[in-house]
């Protein structure tokens, strides 16, 4: 870092991806749970509950989405980011990544009602959603756009899942794991608008290591879900 007048300069866009990219190590791939959940070491009523507590995550993400198009001036970006909320809630012709969900939980064994219903969502994983969804609708649309940017990771989250679930857990019909291979076509494109804003945006130094933060909390929600399923079904607690 060369500092003059104690103001260290901004890094270089290549510069900034790769400190962005280095934080793909707090990715919650790396979370023992995660870790248990992707190689075969959880039942089915474990596997039952990760994914009735994903769902108020997936439920929230048009919430957050909306949020950052109320807090965002420019028509251009509203045009780009809209496409996101419509991924997830559906048309009426694709039904979307919620209903994708779903049957996600329908193939994991649960009923409509068990998902839907939000019973099972542990209350640290819906602390750790809406303190996610908060950031969202209280921060600088940039900032939020920002956070987004875990999905530098996710490509290699939902490629573990589709490879190792048909192998470790066969019982779950393979048509549930469709919300995963949608996300792999629907990623690229995400990222790339995401990461293209947040090279333009934050230009300072220091705003260019507020955006590491920002993705850092961002690694940390997802990383505390992992926590809570973790302790509740290691402690057994109900
Ligand atoms: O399915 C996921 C998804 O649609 C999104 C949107 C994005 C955002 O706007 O914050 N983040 C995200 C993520 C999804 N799946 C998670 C997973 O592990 O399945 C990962 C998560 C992310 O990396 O932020």
């Amino acid at each position: 870092m060369i500092v003059n007048n104690s103001v260290s300069a901004p890094w270089s866009k290549e510069e900034f991806t790769k400190q962005l990219l280095a934080l793909g190590k707090y990715y919650h791939i790396h979370h023992p749970y995660n870790k248990a959940l992707n190689s075969g070491l959880l039942n089915q009523q474990q596997i039952q509950e990760w994914v009735a507590n994903r769902f108020y995550y997936q439920i929230m993400i048009p919430i957050k989405d909306a949020a950052i198009i109320s807090n965002c001036p420019d028509r251009e970006v509203r045009r780009q980011w809209i496409h996101r909320i419509i991924d997830h809630d559906g048309t009426k012709n694709d039904e979307g990544g919620i209903e994708a969900w779903v049957q996600l939980g329908l193939a994991c064994g649960l009923s409509r009602d068990a998902i839907t219903s939000l019973t099972k969502v542990l209350p640290g994983v819906k602390f750790a959603v809406d303190a996610y969804v908060n950031f969202c609708k209280s921060s600088p649309w940039q900032e939020a756009v920002c956070a987004s940017l875990t999905e530098l990771f996710a490509p290699e989250i939902h490629k573990e899942r589709l490879s190792n679930w048909p192998e470790h857990y066969p019982w779950i019909d393979q048509k549930g794991l469709q919300y995963f291979r949608n996300r792999l076509a629907e990623v690229p494109r995400d990222v790339d608008f995401a990461l293209y804003n947040t090279l333009e945006y934050f230009k300072t130094r220091a705003a260019q290591e507020r955006a590491i933060e920002i993705v850092l909390f961002k690694c940390q929600v997802l990383w505390s879900l992992s926590d809570q399923m973790y302790l509740s079904q290691l402690s057994g607690s109900k």
